[in-house]
């Protein structure tokens, strides 16, 4: 089978690498010169991976294109003989959280008019429910000539990749493919159990669209759950984390549910960056057009987890009070710019947010980041030794496994006050005050 893949982005290029990895696929991967992803076009082509950190995607890219079943092109003519088109271009949202769905809509029509009689499309970008019928279909069927569901398959075919895990989470984590008929869905389940060896489940696609934003607002609202529990045990003098240990001890036998109700009370931290989940509640939201009811808790559970840089603030504030130090004096570094730990994506990051709330209030800040040697607009430090020098305070944003390596006494002789504000539960209080710092940690009492 041939396979065009239109988008090489996070999903795009394992789910390329993926199918050109398997024997009787021919892949074509379809990336435009823009500005800013224009550059791995080349690199692909060279069977390199452009997300360095991502087990197995190197492997598998340089064996596909050196076994000639992967090649990348700027051109989406290529899409022209494909037995099956996959369209994995992003769906941003704007200030307003409305979906920008332009560039959606274009290249829709760019593969209409390219798509051939019997091909499969199928759209893996997140967008709000609804709008692969009213937006997709209507713009792949003026542009062919031809019917969805006659001409053409359409399905909707949600991705679960997540930064750390592409290639494995589209191998072996249940795939759900909502078709236009379900004759659609059956030629979308046969396309994608190719790949998938977890179960693959045909739906309608209003379905498929719903259950993945449904799956990112549910865990939005269950990190915020996390964060306002955090907050209010912080205030009563109680350590979070300890409640949410005894909370999360309730044993659970899976599948017998009413043996006991399971729980599983989430992280809090620094806050929600990423892709995915400051994103898909608002889309989930707007897809929404019945005025009767107007949602409170997922808007609500976006402005918790926005909120916490704020937190941060105020506990680096605290902080630094108790060692007789104002924001103004203090020279602070912001451990991780990721926006979750051990990946090189800062998308929406919290870390960000946090900078700037503290970049024109502080003597000095700085970010390091093991991964990310550079970033626009702000000071990246790549050295941990020369990030921690003659700081009066450090600030853990993102939890990567370098952290949890670093020693205290080091640390003590290192920085010029002994200040920790962590953010992602790196370190362990008691120890860090036996060493003499001041602590204060997001879930963690202050005292
Ligand atoms: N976070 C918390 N507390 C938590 C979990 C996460 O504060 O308990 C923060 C992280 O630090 C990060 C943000 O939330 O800033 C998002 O973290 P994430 O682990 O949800 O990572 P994502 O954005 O890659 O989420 C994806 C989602 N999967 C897809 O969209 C296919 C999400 O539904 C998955 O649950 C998640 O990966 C996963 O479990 O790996």
């Amino acid at each position: 089978m041939k396979v065009a893949v239109v988008g090489m982005g996070y999903v795009g290029v394992p789910l390329a690498a993926v199918f050109a990895d398997t024997p009787g696929f021919d892949v074509v991967g379809v990336q435009r010169r823009s500005e800013r992803s224009g550059w791995k076009i080349e690199l692909l082509n060279k069977g390199v991976s452009p997300y360095e950190l991502e087990p197995e995607l190197g492997e598998l890219l340089s064996r596909a294109v050196s076994g000639g079943s992967l090649h990348v092109t700027d051109s989406l003519d290529a899409c022209g003989d494909a037995d099956c088109v996959v369209v994995t271009v992003q769906v941003p949202i704007d200030e307003e959280k409305k979906p920008m769905l332009g560039n959606l809509r274009q290249v829709s029509t760019e593969v209409g008019c390219r798509v051939r009689r019997g091909a499969l499309v199928s759209l893996e970008s997140t967008v709000p429910p609804g709008i692969t019928e009213k937006v997709v279909k209507p713009a792949l069927e003026d542009a062919s000539g031809m019917k969805a569901g006659d001409g053409f398959n359409l399905v909707y075919s949600y991705e679960r990749v997540t930064p750390g895990r592409l290639v494995y989470n589209i191998r072996h984590l249940p795939r759900v493919v909502g078709g236009y008929t379900p004759v659609c869905a059956s030629r979308g389940v046969e396309f994608y159990r190719n790949i998938c060896s977890a179960a693959v489940h045909g739906t309608d696609m209003a379905t498929a669209e719903a259950a993945k934003l449904v799956e990112n607002a549910y865990r939005d609202v269950n990190i915020a759950f996390a964060n306002e529990a955090a907050l209010i045990c912080g205030a009563m003098g109680v350590d979070f984390h300890r409640v949410r240990e005894l909370v999360n001890d309730l044993p659970h036998v899976e599948g017998e549910p009413r043996l006991n109700p399971y729980r599983n009370v989430h992280y809090p931290g620094a806050g929600v960056g990423g892709h995915c989940l400051p994103k898909d509640p608002w889309l989930l939201l707007h897809g929404y057009q019945d005025k009767r009811f107007t949602p409170t808790l997922i808007p609500a559970a976006r402005t918790v987890n926005d909120a916490m840089p704020g937190q941060m603030k105020r506990l680096i504030v605290d902080a630094l009070g108790e060692q007789g130090l104002s924001l103004g004096e203090a020279k602070i570094i912001l451990l991780g710019l990721g926006f979750k730990g051990d990946t090189e994506d800062a998308r929406n990051s919290p870390t960000l947010t946090l900078y700037e709330l503290l970049r024109h209030e502080a003597a000095d800040v700085a970010v390091h980041d093991p991964y990310i040697k550079r970033w626009e607009g702000v000071p990246m430090i790549q050295s941990l030794d020369e990030a921690v020098e003659a700081r009066d305070c450090l600030v853990v944003t993102t939890r990567h496994g370098v952290y949890h390596e670093i020693d205290l006494e080091w640390l003590r002789d290192k920085m010029k006050k002994p200040v920790i504000v962590d953010g992602r539960d790196v370190f362990d209080p008691e120890e860090c005050r036996l060493e003499g710092f001041t602590y204060r940690g997001v879930g963690h009492a202050a005292r």
